[in-house]
């Protein structure tokens, strides 16, 4: 249906409490910082995603939901990942090519952080050359991938095919809301999950 600037949006958001103040309130009244995040922060994604999927919204709110959402995740980043001395494993993350979508991704890697992995973040939209390279000269390291477009999870493929071809025998492990176990098996990764907890005992399992 139509939906008019007014409702989309609100009149006069000042002095009304952001992310940085809610999360803060949250940990104040002692609510743990997964409940913040699975149950808030996600949550809260969840239901742009479904608003502009039904034209309630558009992209520019989506980006200030990103923005909101980074700062609320950045708040609760110290009590998730801890202090870690011992290294389990590497694990080389990258957003794949032509995809811009990261914040699942950082989680992913705060989540690996938090349980001793060394992170070596390629950032968005990572060219199949990237992978390769950083592939190369970390022969142990397990290789994530994430895609939030139906689009771009192909690219997945072309990094295993690319990486295979060069001799690489890196173990792969994808992730992201479009990717399934199904299109795991059907590009050869050695790994999917769902989300990012099972990711860290997914990269636990391929590394030993
Ligand atoms: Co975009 N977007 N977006 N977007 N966006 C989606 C993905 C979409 C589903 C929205 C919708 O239509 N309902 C849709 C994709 C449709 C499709 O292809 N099937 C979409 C679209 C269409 C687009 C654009 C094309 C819009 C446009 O420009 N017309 C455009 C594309 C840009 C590009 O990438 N080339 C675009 C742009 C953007 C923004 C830049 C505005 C922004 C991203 C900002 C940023 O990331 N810095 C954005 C956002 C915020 C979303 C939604 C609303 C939220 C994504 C998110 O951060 N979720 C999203 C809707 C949705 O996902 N339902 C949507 C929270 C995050 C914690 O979850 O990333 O799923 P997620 O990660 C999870 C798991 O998937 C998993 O663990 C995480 C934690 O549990 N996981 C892994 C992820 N990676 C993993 C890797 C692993 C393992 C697990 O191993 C390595």
């Amino acid at each position: 249906g139509h939906i008019d600037a007014e409702s989309r949006y609100p009149k006069d958001l000042s002095g009304q409490p952001g992310v940085r103040e809610k999360v803060a309130d949250a940990l104040e009244k002692g609510i743990s910082p997964q409940e913040i995040l699975w149950n808030g922060l996600i949550s809260g994604m969840k239901i742009v995603g479904e608003k502009y999927e039904k034209n309630e919204i558009f992209v520019p709110e989506m980006l200030f939901s990103a923005k909101a959402m980074k700062s609320g995740l950045n708040q609760i980043r110290p009590m998730l990942v801890g202090d870690v001395s011992v290294r389990v494993g590497t694990v080389i993350l990258g957003t794949v090519q032509g995809d811009m979508h990261d914040i699942g991704k950082n989680l992913v890697g705060m989540m690996l952080e938090g349980a001793g992995f060394e992170v070596i973040d390629l950032g968005i939209n990572t060219p199949v050359s990237k992978f390769v390279e950083s592939a190369r000269k970390h022969p142990e390291a397990v290789i994530g991938m994430s895609a939030l477009l139906t689009v771009t999870m192909k690219n997945m493929k072309t990094v295993i095919e690319s990486l295979r071809s060069n001799g690489l025998e890196n173990k792969v492990m994808i992730g992201g809301a479009p990717v399934t176990q199904s299109f795991a098996d059907e590009i050869g990764a050695e790994g999917y999950s769902l989300n990012a907890n099972q990711a860290v005992s997914l990269a636990k399992n391929l590394i030993s």
